[in-house]
């Protein structure tokens, strides 16, 4: 078997590279260690801004984002037991758009099978190889038996745990690491959201979120301990503790449901450089995590596939391998800078074990300058609706 390029990992990166490859005719073959079911059953993000509606636009898949999707102006930052509004659209003129990515994981998978793409689910022992000299190829095994495809170039676009970053060599890669001493508890429920736009809450007993997925379907997250467990949260022990952790007013607003999904994700900033190891390219979660209080993970993934699609199509097109030679750099500096706003709203919103009341003093002190100084809010604007790329 042959393709021009191998792509490791059907998540939103993988998928959405494999379609962008596929409109610039760039033939692609997508292996995945899970089933779609077990892809799609992912609850994760939730916040697109609006480069990556453009690029599902691009590609064709981007209708019922259109249609379902909210689309939001604003945000509100509470603290002190008030919320305080950042006009995004105000200052930026550009707005986000609340659509999970399980819905853009279904756009995408969609698009595939209509364009007829191959995609091997429940490969197992997936391994590039060779991606140092000139000939790559991946192998992996399926119903026991061992298969082959050589290819020009491989896309690792298997998240965090993947095995391309893992099978490129420790001395070429530089890790830059940091763990938060907290995670995020999020449930989904049936229940309409308590507010029309998202609230993050900083409050002495930790941070909230209350986002959403649809008018009639909310998302919230507490921060909670890293050793906590989901069996230790209830329901009721989750909706008191966000009542607690919201405003009056928002606490009054709350309506509470049964959870249909609960979960406790772990805070890491994460880069490995460079992105490109020979003919094989990191992209998306593969090459970076970032706290989601910033909401750019998934964003990230789709800038870095716009990026390597774009070089690739120069590679073949024009003959030249400028572009796939600029990729790494080009990718890490829109990376770099949502690492750097997302550990800054982590660092904002959320109560530190060791820094103390001073520490607490000082968020509540930038709380209250970035919702009131028009300079700080069109800064947090231009960062949360997205940097250009
Ligand atoms: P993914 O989604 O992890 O997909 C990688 C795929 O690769 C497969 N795989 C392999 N396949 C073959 N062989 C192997 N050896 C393989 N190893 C792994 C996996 O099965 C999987 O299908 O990475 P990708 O595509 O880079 O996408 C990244 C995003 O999923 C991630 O950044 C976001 O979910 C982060 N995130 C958010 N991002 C946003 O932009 N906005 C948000 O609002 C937002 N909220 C969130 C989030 C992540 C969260 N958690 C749980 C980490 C909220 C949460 C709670
Ligand atoms: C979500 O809707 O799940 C979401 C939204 C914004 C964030 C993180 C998660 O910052």
């Amino acid at each position: 078997m042959r393709t021009k390029v191998a792509i490791i990992g059907a998540g939103p990166a993988g998928l959405l590279l494999g379609q962008l490859l596929h409109r610039y005719g760039i033939d692609n073959f997508i292996l995945e260690r899970q089933s779609p079911d077990y892809v799609l059953g992912r609850i994760r993000a939730g916040l697109l801004e609006g480069g990556t509606v453009g690029l599902l636009d691009q590609i064709g898949a981007g209708a019922r984002a259109h249609a379902e999707g909210l689309v939001h102006e604003g945000i509100e930052l509470a603290f002190a037991g008030r919320r305080h509004r950042i006009d995004m659209k105000g200052a930026t003129g550009k707005t986000v758009m609340i659509y999970g990515q399980t819905e853009v994981t279904l756009d995408l998978m969609n698009a595939r099978n209509a364009a007829g793409l191959t995609t091997v689910y429940e490969a197992r022992d997936v391994q590039p190889h060779d991606f140092d000299g000139s000939h790559p190829r991946v192998t992996w095994v399926k119903d026991g038996i061992t298969h082959t495809l050589d290819c020009d170039f491989i896309a690792g676009c298997d998240g965090f745990h993947g095995v391309s970053r893992a099978s490129a060599p420790a001395s070429a890669i530089e890790e830059f690491e940091r763990v938060y001493p907290f995670g995020w508890l999020g449930i989904l429920s049936e229940t309409p959201p308590v507010s029309h736009e998202l609230i993050y809450s900083n409050h002495a007993r930790g941070f909230a979120l209350c986002t959403m997925r649809s008018m009639k379907r909310s998302r919230h997250y507490l921060q909670c301990s890293l050793d906590d467990h989901v069996d230790q949260w209830r329901d009721d022990r989750f909706w008191d503790e966000l009542k607690r952790r919201l405003d009056q007013e928002a606490a009054d607003n709350l309506i509470t449901g049964p959870s249909i999904e609960k979960s406790i994700a772990p805070l890491r900033s994460f880069v490995a450089e460079p992105m490109r190891f020979g003919r094989m390219f990191l992209c998306g979660d593969a090459a970076h995590i970032v706290p989601p209080t910033g909401a750019k993970g998934l964003n990230l993934a789709a800038s870095d596939a716009h990026y390597l699609s774009s070089a690739l199509h120069e590679f073949y097109d024009e003959k030249s391998s400028a572009g796939i030679d600029a990729y790494s750099a080009k990718a890490l500096a829109r990376v770099w800078k949502a690492v750097r706003f997302s550990w800054w709203m982590t660092s904002m919103l959320h109560k530190f074990p060791d820094t103390g009341t001073i520490g607490a003093r000082i968020q509540l002190a930038e709380l209250d300058y970035v919702t009131q100084s028009q300079a700080a809010m069109t800064s947090l604007s231009e960062n949360y609706v997205g940097l250009p790329f």
